[in-house]
C-alpha cells in the first residue's frame, strides 16, 4: 500500500497560481484538486492535469551542452557547474568583444514565479542584465500587455491599467470588449460574472467572434477584427453629438475634448457599419446605453492590442469611459491608488547610457517599460543595428511559436555566438541553445504567492524531477558566477527573508498560517481626482502633464504621435488592401483562447491535447461551402507570407468573411497536428502597431481551401 498524504499546496502549471489540494503516494503527486479551505482555490480545466505535466516524459532534466548544428537537436548532458561555468564564459568573451549590451534577455509566460518577477521582471526589481551592463532586458510584453497595460492608459489617465479595476459587483451593465474572462487563469473574473448575472446584470460583449463569454452575454455586437477604433468614434460620434456625455466631468477633467468633437464627425453610424460590419443601429444603442446607463463597467484586454492603432483604439475606449461618466465611480472602472504612478516613469538605473534594441523605433515603448522591443531583435542580429547582438538569454519563452514570420528569428538564432534556453521543456527555440537549463515548477520548490489581498508561503510538494532547479535560484547563480550575486537571494530561504523584509510581521505570520494571510482591503474612495489622492504633488487631478484625462495626450505629443486617439484601418484589410483582398478574401484573426493550451504549452499532455487533439480554423458555414469544406476537413490557410494546415471547425461563431486561427503549434513534442501548425508563419512580422510595436495578429488577410 503506497503511502498517501494529502497537502495544500499552490498550482503554478500557469501564472495564476490557485491554492489546491494536492495527493501524494509514496511522495508522488497523483491528484490536484481544488482547495476547500483557501479562497483563492478555482482550478482550471489544465490544472487537474498537472501530475501529467509535472511527470511528463518531455520535461526537461538535465543540463544540457549543444554538440550538434543549432537547431539540430543534439544535444549531451552536463553537470549544472559545467553548463552555468560555459555560459558565463561565453556572455565574457561577448561582453569583452563587442560590449555588454550585446547581450540580450527574454522572459515569457513561463517566468510567472512570484520570485522571479519581484527579484528579475518587475520594474522596481534588476534585471539579470542591468548589472552586466546591457539595457537589453526584453519580454513577451513586445507583442502582449504593454500596449493596453501600460501606454493606452498612462498616455490617457497618468497611470497603468493595474491600477484599472472594473467594480463588476457594482455595476448596472458590464461590457467585455475584446476579451474573453472563461480563457482566464484562474477565471475568477467569470466567476463574479456568473454571481452577478444571478442578479439580472446585463452584459454585453464586443468581440470579432461568438466566443464564450460572448455567448453567455445578452448582446454580442461583432465586430471586424482590427475596426474597434472606428467603432468607438461611431458611439462617440452618438455620444458627443446627442449630449449625452457627463459635462461636469468634461469640463473639470479633460483635455481636447473640442478636437475630438471635431475629430468624431467624419464616423457617423453609417459610416462606421461600412468599417466595421456593426448595423448604424446597433451603434446608436449601444452608445446610448453606455452614456445613460448609470454604472457602467468595463473589461477589455488583448482583443485591441493588435492592429495598425492598437494603442489608439485602446485610448478611443478607455476616454469613452471617462466622459461618459464612468470612471472611478461606483460601478465603473475604479481608480486603485492613490498617488502610484507618475506619467513618465524614469528608466531602472542602468549602468549605461546604450539604448536598448527597438529604441529608436518604439521610443515610448522603451521609456515606460525600461525594457526593449524584441521585435527589433531579428534585425538588430542581422544588421547589427544599433550594434551587435551576439547573445541571448531565453527564459520561459517560446519565441518561435510566439513570435510572426518564425524564420526570421530562427535565422538570428543561427547567427549568435551563445544562446541560452531555461524552460520545462525542449522548445524549438532550445534547439538552437548552446545551453539549456532545465527550470522546476511551483510543486518543486519553496518560495510565497502575493494576490491582491491574499498572500501565502508556498511549500514544496514533490522532490525536482531530474537535476530541474527553482528558477530564482538559477539566475542567482548565474549572477553569482558573473560577480554579482550579492544583489540576488541565493536560496529559497534568503529569498523568502529577502521578499518580506519590509513586513518581519506578516512573515512571521504566514509562517505560522499555511493556509495564507488575508490582508484588509482598504476603504473605497471614489472621484480621488477631485480629493487630490492621485498626483504626487497632492494637487487635485490626474496623474498626467495637464493633470486631466489626456483625450489629446502630451505624451503622444512628446514622442511625435497622433496626440488625439486616431484611427488607422487594418493596412492588410478589405479596405486598404482591395487588391489584396481579392486573393485573399477572408479577414485573419489568429490566437484566442482555448481551454486545453497555454499559448504553445501542454500540446504534449495527452489528457489536455484529447480535449482538442486538432489544430483549428474556425470558418463560418457560408464560407465553408463556397469552398466545399465540411466540418473536420484539413484545409490550407495561406497569406502572403506562407500556407499552413489547420482543421475546419465550420461554425456560426465566427462572422462570415472572418476566420479565426488557433495559436500555439509548433513546438517538438507537440503531437504532430500541432507540431506542424504554427500560425505565425501566416502573420507578418513588419506589419505593426506604429506605437507599440506589436505585431498585427488580429487583423490580416488569408485564404482557405481544401487541402
Ligand atoms: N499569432 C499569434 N501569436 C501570438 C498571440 C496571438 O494571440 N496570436 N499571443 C501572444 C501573446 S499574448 C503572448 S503572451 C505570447 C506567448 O509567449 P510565450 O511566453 O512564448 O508563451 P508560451 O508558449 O506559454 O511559452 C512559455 C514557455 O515557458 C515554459 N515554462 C513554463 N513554466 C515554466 C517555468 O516554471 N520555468 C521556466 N523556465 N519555463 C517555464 C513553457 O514550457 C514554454 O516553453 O504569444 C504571442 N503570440
Ligand atoms: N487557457 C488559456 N488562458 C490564457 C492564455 C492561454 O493561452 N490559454 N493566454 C494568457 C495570455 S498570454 C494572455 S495575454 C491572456 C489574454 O486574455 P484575453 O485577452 O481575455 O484573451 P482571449 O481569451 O484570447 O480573449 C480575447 C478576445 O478578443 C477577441 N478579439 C480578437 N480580435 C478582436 C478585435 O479586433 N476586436 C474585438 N472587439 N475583439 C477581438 C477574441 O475573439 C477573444 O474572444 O490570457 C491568458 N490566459
Ligand atoms: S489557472 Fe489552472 S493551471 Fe493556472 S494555476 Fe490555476 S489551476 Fe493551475
Ligand atoms: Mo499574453
Amino acid at each position: 500500500m503506497p503511502a498517501t498524504e494529502k497537502k495544500a499546496a499552490i498550482c503554478g502549471i500557469c501564472p495564476g497560481g490557485c491554492a489546491v489540494e494536492v495527493t501524494l503516494e509514496d511522495g508522488r503527486l497523483t491528484k490536484v484538486e481544488p482547495s476547500s479551505e483557501i479562497p483563492y482555490g478555482n482550478l482550471c480545466i489544465r490544472g487537474k492535469h498537472a501530475p501529467e505535466i509535472v511527470y511528463s516524459p518531455h520535461r526537461l532534466k538535465n543540463p544540457l551542452i549543444r554538440t550538434g548544428e543549432r537547431g539540430e537537436g543534439k544535444f549531451r548532458e552536463a553537470s549544472w557547474d559545467e553548463a552555468l561555468d560555459f555560459t558565463v564564459q561565453k556572455m565574457q568573451e561577448i561582453k569583452e568583444k563587442y560590449g555588454p549590451q550585446a547581450i540580450v534577455s527574454h522572459t515569457g509566460r513561463g517566468t510567472f514565479e512570484q520570485s522571479v518577477q519581484e527579484f528579475y521582471t518587475d520594474r522596481n526589481a534588476t534585471p539579470l542584465l542591468a548589472p552586466f551592463g546591457s539595457p537589453n532586458t526584453a519580454s513577451v510584453g513586445s507583442l502582449c500587455y504593454v500596449s493596453y497595460g501600460i501606454i493606452a492608459p498612462v498616455a490617457t489617465f497618468g497611470f497603468p491599467a493595474k491600477n484599472l479595476l472594473p467594480d463588476v459587483e457594482n455595476c448596472d451593465l458590464l461590457v467585455v470588449w475584446g476579451a474573453n474572462p472563461a480563457t482566464d487563469s484562474p477565471p475568477l473574473l467569470l466567476k463574479r460574472i456568473k454571481e452577478i448575472r444571478k442578479n439580472k446584470v446585463k452584459l454585453i460583449a464586443v468581440d470579432q467572434m461568438r466566443s464564450d463569454i460572448a455567448r453567455r452575454a445578452d448582446q454580442w455586437v461583432a465586430v471586424r477584427a482590427g475596426t474597434d477604433g472606428a467603432l468607438i468614434h461611431g458611439l462617440l460620434h452618438v455620444i458627443i453629438n446627442e449630449k449625452l456625455y457627463d459635462e461636469d466631468f468634461v469640463r473639470n477633467w479633460t483635455l481636447g475634448f473640442s478636437e475630438l468633437c471635431d475629430y468624431v464627425q467624419k464616423f457617423t453610424p453609417e459610416q462606421v457599419e461600412r468599417i466595421t460590419r456593426v448595423p448604424a443601429q446597433t451603434i446608436r444603442t449601444l452608445a446610448k446605453e453606455i452614456a445613460t446607463t448609470e454604472k457602467v463597467c468595463l473589461h477589455t484586454y488583448t482583443g485591441l492590442e493588435y492592429t495598425n492603432s492598437g494603442v489608439q483604439n485602446i485610448r478611443a475606449l478607455y476616454i469613452l469611459w471617462a466622459i461618459t461618466g464612468h470612471l472611478d465611480v461606483p460601478g465603473g472602472l475604479y481608480i486603485t491608488g492613490p498617488k502610484n504612478s507618475t506619467d513618465q516613469p524614469d528608466r531602472f538605473s542602468l549602468p549605461t547610457r546604450l539604448m536598448p534594441i527597438g529604441a529608436a523605433e518604439y521610443p515610448l515603448f522603451c521609456d515606460l517599460t525600461g525594457n526593449a522591443q524584441f521585435m527589433e531583435f531579428p534585425k538588430a542580429v542581422a544588421t547589427a543595428t544599433p550594434y551587435p547582438v551576439k547573445g541571448l538569454l531565453n527564459i520561459g519563452a517560446s519565441i518561435l511559436t510566439s513570435y510572426p514570420q518564425p524564420e526570421l528569428f530562427a535565422e538570428a538564432f543561427r547567427r549568435l555566438d551563445f544562446m541560452l534556453v531555461i524552460d520545462l521543456f525542449m522548445t524549438r527555440d532550445a534547439l538552437f541553445a548552446d545551453v539549456i537549463l532545465p527550470s522546476a515548477t511551483y510543486y518543486e520548490i519553496n518560495s510565497y504567492m502575493r494576490y491582491p489581498d491574499y498572500v501565502r508561503l508556498r511549500r514544496q510538494v514533490i522532490e525536482p524531477v531530474g537535476q530541474a532547479r527553482n528558477l530564482t535560484l538559477i539566475l542567482a547563480e548565474l549572477a553569482k558566477r558573473l560577480g554579482y550575486g550579492h544583489l540576488y537571494p541565493q536560496s529559497e530561504a534568503e529569498l523568502i527573508e529577502k521578499a518580506f523584509a519590509q513586513t518581519p510581521e506578516l512573515l512571521e505570520r504566514l509562517k505560522n498560517t499555511p493556509e495564507g494571510v488575508r490582508l484588509q482591503k482598504p476603504d473605497r474612495i471614489y472621484k480621488k481626482y477631485e480629493l487630490s489622492l492621485l498626483r504626487e504633488d497632492g494637487k487635485p487631478g490626474f496623474p498626467t502633464p495637464s493633470g486631466k484625462v489626456e483625450i489629446t495626450s502630451n505624451l503622444m505629443a512628446r514622442y511625435g504621435y497622433d496626440t488625439l486617439p486616431v484611427y488607422r484601418e487594418p493596412v492588410e484589410g478589405p479596405l486598404e488592401a482591395p487588391e489584396l483582398y481579392s486573393k485573399y478574401p477572408l479577414v485573419l484573426n489568429t490566437g484566442a483562447r482555448i481551454q486545453s493550451t497555454f499559448r504553445s504549452q501542454h500540446l504534449n499532455i495527452p489528457g489536455l491535447v484529447r480535449l482538442q487533439d486538432k489544430p483549428q480554423v474556425l470558418i463560418n458555414p457560408e464560407d465553408a461551402e463556397k469552398r466545399g469544406i465540411i466540418n473536420g476537413d484539413r484545409v490550407l490557410v495561406s497569406t502572403l507570407r506562407g500556407q499552413v494546415a489547420f482543421y475546419a471547425n465550420v461554425t456560426d461563431n465566427v462572422l462570415p468573411g472572418q476566420v479565426e486561427v488557433n495559436m500555439g503549434g509548433g513546438n517538438p513534442t507537440q503531437t504532430e497536428a500541432w507540431r506542424e501548425a504554427n500560425v505565425n508563419y501566416l502573420t507578418d512580422a513588419h506589419n505593426r502597431d506604429y506605437i507599440s510595436g506589436f505585431p498585427v495578429f488580429k487583423a490580416l488577410l488569408c485564404q482557405v481551401e481544401k487541402a
